[in-house]
């Protein structure tokens, strides 16, 4: 979906304001279908004119920050949340009329693709930007001082990955969400201003905005993601007993007991959202293991950040689409600068929505990154293939779409078979190697089901009025204990904002983009084996270098968001639903081993 406020991760030239049809000048009449098509046409020249505006200073921003970079965007987003929500508002006009479907779908666009809409009273658009660029800055700017030195977010990442003495690994975790407690103050009034918005739109609240962007209703979206999860979540509580069984014997049970939830610290990431880093904790027993550690790997064969990149495009390039273009290496930045500050979340952008593709990373040379760099990509390829769309097309088919089609790139970039084609590795485990392969997967992709989709479900909550300020972090715990199976390392301060500790709370990036994607990305990557004829193992197949393939791919990316999302899925999967027997049948034989394995425990935590 095309935000047409700028948000983190897949950032496009923003939509602005249709000219010449200020709410006041709504006529009595019902408007005529010809009325429809001028105010589209007219907005989307318009839209085109101006969206670079906003997306230059953002990047300017987010690639340097400071007190006038910072006034300069929350001005620039102001203003344009001020004329997006205008007009909104007047697509709202040509609800009766009947228009041909391609006017009907840009008008459907129109009106809902906005994150936080401002009130349109004066000075709201901008009191609601600057919260947002406090917040923003509060998180992308924090350190924390361990043992005397100070430390950044991406510092803390790379140490948490690696520490296994329990002390150390607390005292970081309390240290970075500290970083969120000033969050605490601020955090309301930005919910505030957001539903006065989206209620002037004529939605419940923000978080009813947000559900409304899949092509059906509200409730039906919650609804369906809620049934995702029910399919998986056996698995995912099969896994937890199983990491639990190997925390506790590791770190004993005064740090991680036997029964109930897993201390939340413990898992290798900052917000227990994907455990890939612990899997020498969890590797199966007396097994040869995953024969490699690509980690090392990159290491031995000094990959540096940019060639990371490269060996990422090479993916995309193998499939049969185009090279990214020379401006996207002299603009993108691809490692944290020494000299300034900067969001370091990583991102990727098409600033001009034409070919102006860039990522922005503080990119490390580990296998997270090196997945990471994979799913940065996919947000620039997906732009590309989609640019000779009209304006109001540039867009994933749906959010979710967007998230997907890197992570399903990157699930044939992982496998041993193409790390050796591109001599990452020397030799291709035998299938002793699947079980270990499957879990350390597991770390990654099931682990973060849960987390995918709480961390919308806390702001569904705190949008629909359900929690209030006092109890925002109860609630957020709970969620967390509740899905994940965790719990914080110790009790929590009561000013605490343990929300705030995470990127897309901060910075007010929707979240379930990424719970949708885990089940997409598997749908893909099923759906592209079958093409390729592949009849092995799941996890074994690879799509690299397969051109057929690539261009059924390139065809559904090439729809951005001109149709609903079950066309474009039904383009290139045959399939016209999310369907999690995808990712059911990739990790069928770990589910099996891990069943064995919990044999005689007591899994689960209530
Ligand atoms: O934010 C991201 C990407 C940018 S769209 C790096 N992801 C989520 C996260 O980091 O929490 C990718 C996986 C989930
Ligand atoms: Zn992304």
């Amino acid at each position: 979906m095309k935000t047409l406020l700028l948000t983190a991760c897949a950032v496009a030239a923003l939509a602005l304001a249709a000219p010449g049809l200020a709410a006041a000048q709504t006529p009595t009449a019902a408007p005529t279908p010809a009325e429809a098509k001028a105010f589209v046409d007219a907005a989307e020249a318009e839209l085109m004119r101006v969206g670079e505006y906003a997306a230059r200073v953002a990047w300017v921003q987010a690639t340097y920050i400071t007190d006038d970079t910072n006034w300069l965007n929350a001005k620039a987003g102001a203003e344009a949340n001020a004329l997006s929500v205008k007009y909104a508002k007047q697509a709202a006009r040509f609800d009766h009329t009947t228009v041909d479907p391609v006017t009907r779908r840009k008008l459907y666009l129109l009106k809902q693709a906005i994150v936080l809409p401002a009130p349109e009273r004066a000075g709201a658009a901008q009191a609601l930007a600057d919260i947002q660029a406090r917040l923003g800055t509060q998180y992308s700017t924090g350190k924390v001082v361990i043992d005397g030195e100070t430390l950044t977010l991406d510092d803390l990442d790379d140490r948490l990955r690696k520490e296994r003495d329990p002390a150390k690994i607390k005292a970081m975790w309390e240290a970075w969400h500290a970083v969120a407690k000033p969050m605490a103050a601020d955090y309301p009034k930005l919910v505030a201003l957001a539903n006065e918005g989206s209620a002037e739109l004529g939605y419940k609240d923000t978080g009813a905005l947000w559900r409304s962007w899949y092509d059906m209703e509200p409730d039906a979206f919650a609804a369906k993601t809620d049934k995702l999860w029910a399919q998986v979540e056996p698995f995912y509580k099969n896994l937890h007993c199983y990491v639990r069984a190997r925390l506790n014997a590791k770190y004993g049970d005064a740090v991680q007991p036997r029964t109930g939830p897993i201390r939340a610290d413990l898992l290798g990431n900052m917000w227990a959202q994907e455990w890939g880093n612990i899997y020498d904790i969890v590797a199966p027993p007396n097994s040869p293991g995953l024969g490699y550690d690509l980690t090392a790997a990159l290491e031995a064969k000094a990959y540096d950040p940019v060639k990371m990149v490269k060996t990422g495009e090479g993916f995309y390039t193998s499939l049969g689409l185009a090279p990214l273009p020379d401006t996207f290496w002299k603009r993108s930045m691809i490692t944290r600068p020494r000299d300034r500050e900067v969001v370091c979340h990583a991102s990727a952008w098409d600033v001009d929505n034409k070919d102006d593709v860039r990522i922005k990373m503080c990119t490390r040379v580990n296998a997270d990154d090196f997945f990471t760099v994979h799913h940065e990509l996919g947000h620039n390829f997906y732009q590309r293939a989609y640019a000779e769309q009209p304006y109001l097309f540039r867009g994933g088919a749906n959010d979710g779409f967007h998230e997907a089609i890197g992570d399903f790139v990157g699930l044939s970039a992982l496998t041993p078979t193409y790390l050796k084609q591109v001599g990452l590795i020397d030799q291709v485990p035998g299938p002793e190697a699947d079980i270990p392969y499957l879990l350390r997967m597991a770390m990654d992709k099931i682990a973060f089901l849960p987390f995918g989709l709480l961390v919308d479900k806390w702001r569904w909550q705190v949008f629909a009025g359900e929690v209030d300020p006092a109890h925002y972090n109860d609630a957020w715990w709970k969620l967390r204990t509740q899905y994940q199976g965790i719990v914080p390392p110790g009790s929590r301060p009561a000013d605490a904002f343990d929300p705030g500790a995470k990127f897309h709370i901060a910075d007010s990036t929707p979240y379930a983009r990424y719970f949708l994607a885990r089940v997409y990305q598997f749908q893909f990557y099923r759906a592209a084996c079958r093409q390729a004829g592949w009849t092995g193992p799941l996890n074994r197949c690879s799509v690299y270098g397969d051109k057929a393939v690539g261009a059924k791919f390139e065809a559904m990316l090439a729809l951005g968001q001109s149709k609903p999302w079950p066309e474009a899925l039904q383009t290139f999967t045959g399939e016209k639903d999310l369907d999690a027997s995808a990712i059911a049948d990739y990790f069928a034989p770990l589910n099996l081993w891990l069943t064995k394995q919990n044999k005689g425990q007591t899994c689960g935590w209530t």
